[in-house]
């Protein structure tokens, strides 16, 4: 994903035609960049006797405003700024938020298609003026979106976004010319289960209020969801309080509407009755009113992993065509590929409507999603009528990844990556960029997930760290390198102080405060790590053992922060886990290996592979969890094998957690056992997939999972764990 090179070339371009055809560089950027900009390579100074606004019809206030925020709109202005219907064959100039803008000697020219078009190229006037004091430079853009529908869906579980917060996510969206914004925060008990058939309260129903017009003045559509699947009944009263609850939420303002039904079990998963509730609600509500704008589903079977029976087609065959349908991708998380909606877009008979879980970080709560934004198809532009994104509980933090979503969703072939995430990080904290990048840089890593989704964390230094750590394992120290790494971490330990202390967005640096804090933890056990390899080198036995303890505490330290922000039994703070820790665990080993071989732990847990499938499984430690490192491609288990592991005698179990992918529980036995040799079978609730169970005999020290049936059986290890009692 290396696009840095890419990036440089992007730039050059623009600076090399604008070089081409005016008398001398100009630099002059846009975000989302517009579909065509030519510039002449001269900059015009406003009229002192400001511009006078023209208009065919009545122009939109709100668009009008953002011009005059900017511009010196006056009566008798000396230049004009004339706005005028949009006259173009071309169909991509006939979607919402089209414009074209030429800034000239003699004025400026806007063409629109519709209200949202005056309000971009108001956004983008807003923009070229930030860029040469109150300069505009002389060019012709023409504009115009590939996705017609972008923005979020604010669809995640945990503490659904603030009201503050949502004010400000839709004056970004306007800024970022995104014009979907999707209500249905999961623990939003009025969204949901159990008040979903009530009308909210006034002083919500009021806040809502605030928003829709604060969405209207934006150029957003906000978009209000429904989630009655949990315990939904398919008759009469149900319908009647599910257009009830619309006619609610309409006379509050709202006009484009969505139904969820993910995540459920039961009765409300069936297709058949999904699509004639949809379809009543589209008869006996949509067309009645006429002015409502969308009608979105959210189907149980969203994604290619879990459409393993007719669901989707039963859909695609009777759902009325107006009513859009949701999809995030071959799995839950994922990426989102040409290949991966056209799969579904045959089945559901339409564009799908992508519901895109990332930044999402609500299965992998202790880490921020703060890297860039990949994994998306260029080519996937026709396969979609819509594109949303999921953000994580943090409204502020999503930002970076937001910004990115909507560069990708206006101009996808402009779209760069680590460049998009570059200037992300820029606009977000512009008081200390750098700083901030190197922050998100080290906390974009998912960790170990029931997904299976993997991003890149600390990809602009892995490669160094990587090149030092194999080269020292193989017996040779690089100096150079090690240098280098020192300084890295030096600059790492400084990041979080540097934006916690400059940047103006408190609301950031509140949500973001705890990894602030374990990425400043992290680089001080780096820099110490440093200190004792580079001791280790000069066979300094002494200061690399004071060091090692350094690094021993630092850790320490990272683990005691962690462990108060745990809400689940999995979670707490984690940052630098991909590649940082990982370096700093190893070296710590290489040292016990090497210089300091009594400082090697007297026991370490040991994998029990009952099967030589099982002998590439790994063990891991940590003060109060020993296991099996997760192991997610499928392993095939023979009749009468297992896997496992051995604990240290020291440990004090307390229980077995796991999350066994794939795998049936008929014939699967979880086993514990104090010698290794007599074993006990945990009790029913070792049923589930997933699932924590006490050990109630603390003497027990081996765990594993048996294959007891006459037949294979293929499992994914995404967890196989013992909570103990902390060391003492
Ligand atoms: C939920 C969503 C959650 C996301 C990520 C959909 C359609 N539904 O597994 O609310 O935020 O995954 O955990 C989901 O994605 N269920």
């Amino acid at each position: 994903m290396n696009k840095l090179i890419n990036w440089c070339c992007s730039l050059t371009i623009i600076v090399a035609l604008s070089s081409c055809i005016g008398e001398k560089n100009v630099d002059v950027h846009v975000y989302p960049i517009p579909q065509q900009m030519e510039l002449a390579g001269k900059w015009i100074t406003l009229p002192t006797e400001g511009f006078q606004l023209k208009g065919n019809g009545e122009l939109d206030v709100d668009a009008v405003e953002v011009l005059r925020n900017n511009l010196p709109i006056t009566e008798q202005g000396g230049k004009e700024i004339l706005v005028k219907q949009l006259d173009q064959s071309d169909p991509k100039m006939q979607r919402s938020g089209a414009y074209t803008l030429d800034v000239s000697e003699e004025g400026i020219q806007i063409e629109i298609y519709d209200n949202r078009s005056l309000f971009y190229a108001a956004q983008t006037l807003q923009q070229l003026l930030a860029q040469e004091g109150k300069k505009l430079p002389v060019c012709s853009i023409k504009d115009y979106p590939d996705v017609v529908f972008r923005g979020v869906v604010e669809g995640f579980y945990g503490i659904p976004w603030s009201f503050e917060n949502r004010v400000e996510q839709l004056r970004f969206y306007g800024r970022m010319k995104m014009n979907t914004y999707i209500f249905g925060p999961k623990d939003d008990p009025y969204h949901r289960s159990p008040y979903w058939r009530e009308p909210y309260p006034e002083d919500q129903a009021q806040n809502i209020r605030q928003l829709l017009a604060e969405a209207q003045k934006n150029k957003v559509d906000f978009v209000w969801a429904m989630h009655p699947g949990m315990d939904i009944r398919w008759n009469e009263a149900d319908r009647i309080a599910a257009i009830k609850k619309l006619e609610s939420m309409y006379d509050l303002g709202v006009r484009a509407f969505a139904v969820f039904f993910d995540d459920i079990e039961g009765e409300g998963t069936d297709a058949t009755k999904q699509a004639a509730f949809m379809n009543y609600l589209k008869s006996e509500f949509v067309d009645k009113k006429g002015d409502i704008q969308q009608l979105i589903l959210c189907p149980t079977e969203y994604n290619k992993d879990w459409a393993k029976t007719d669901y989707l087609d039963i859909l695609g065959d009777h759902l009325d065509p107006f009513i859009h349908i949701m999809w995030t991708g071959d799995k839950v998380v994922s990426d989102i590929t040409h290949e991966g909606l056209e799969w579904v877009n045959k089945r559901i008979k339409r564009p799908c409507y992508v519901w895109w879980n990332f930044p999402v970080s609500d299965y992998c709560l202790a880490h921020l999603l703060m890297g860039p934004v990949y994994g998306l198809d260029n080519n996937a532009v026709s396969d979609m009528h819509a594109f949303v994104s999921n953000p994580m509980e943090f409204a502020e933090a999503s930002k970076v990844a937001l910004w990115s979503v909507s560069q990708f969703t206006w101009n996808m072939a402009k779209f760069e990556p680590e460049q998009s995430w570059s200037l992300a990080c820029e606009s977000l904290v512009p008081e200390a960029p750098e700083a901030f990048r190197i922050f998100c840089e080290h906390n974009a890593d998912i960790g170990p997930n029931t997904w299976m989704y993997y991003r890149q964390e600390s990809f602009r230094s892995a490669d160094l760290i990587r090149q030092f750590e194999q080269s020292l394992l193989g017996g040779t120290y690089l100096p150079k390198e090690a240098k280098e790494i020192t300084a890295l971490f030096e600059q790492i330990e400084k990041a979080p102080g540097e934006v916690q202390e400059k940047s103006a967005n408190r609301e950031l640096i509140r949500e973001i405060q705890p990894w602030l804090t374990q990425t400043r933890n992290v680089a001080m056990a780096g820099k110490a790590t440093m200190k004792m390899i580079e001791a280790a080198n000069k066979k300094d036995k002494e200061a690399c053992r004071t060091a090692y303890k350094e690094v021993k505490k630092a850790l320490e330290t990272i683990a005691d922060f962690s462990r108060p922000y745990r809400r689940g039994e999995q979670d707490g703070v984690r940052s630098g886990s991909q590649v940082l820790l990982p370096f700093i665990q190893n070296m710590l080993v290489h040292v016990e290996n090497t210089l300091l071989p009594e400082e090697q732990p007297k026991e370490r847990p040991e994998v029990l592979a009952g099967s030589k499938a099982f002998e590439e499984l790994a063990c891991y430690t940590e003060d109060d969890v020993v296991g099996l490192v997760p192991h997610f491609p499928l392993v095939t288990i023979a009749p009468g094998e297992y896997f496992g592991f051995k604990m240290e005698d020291s440990k004090q179990p307390i229980s077995l957690v796991y999350d066994l992918r794939k795998s049936k529980a008929k014939g699967r036995a979880l086993q514990g056992s104090i010698d290794g040799k007599v074993w006990f079978t945990f009790p029913k609730e070792a049923a589930n997939r997933i699932d924590t169970i006490p050990i109630h005999d603390t003497r027990v020290r081996y765990i594993r999972c048996l294959n007891q049936s006459n037949a294979d059986m293929s499992i994914g290890i995404g967890r196989f764990a013992v909570l103990t009692e902390r060391n003492k």
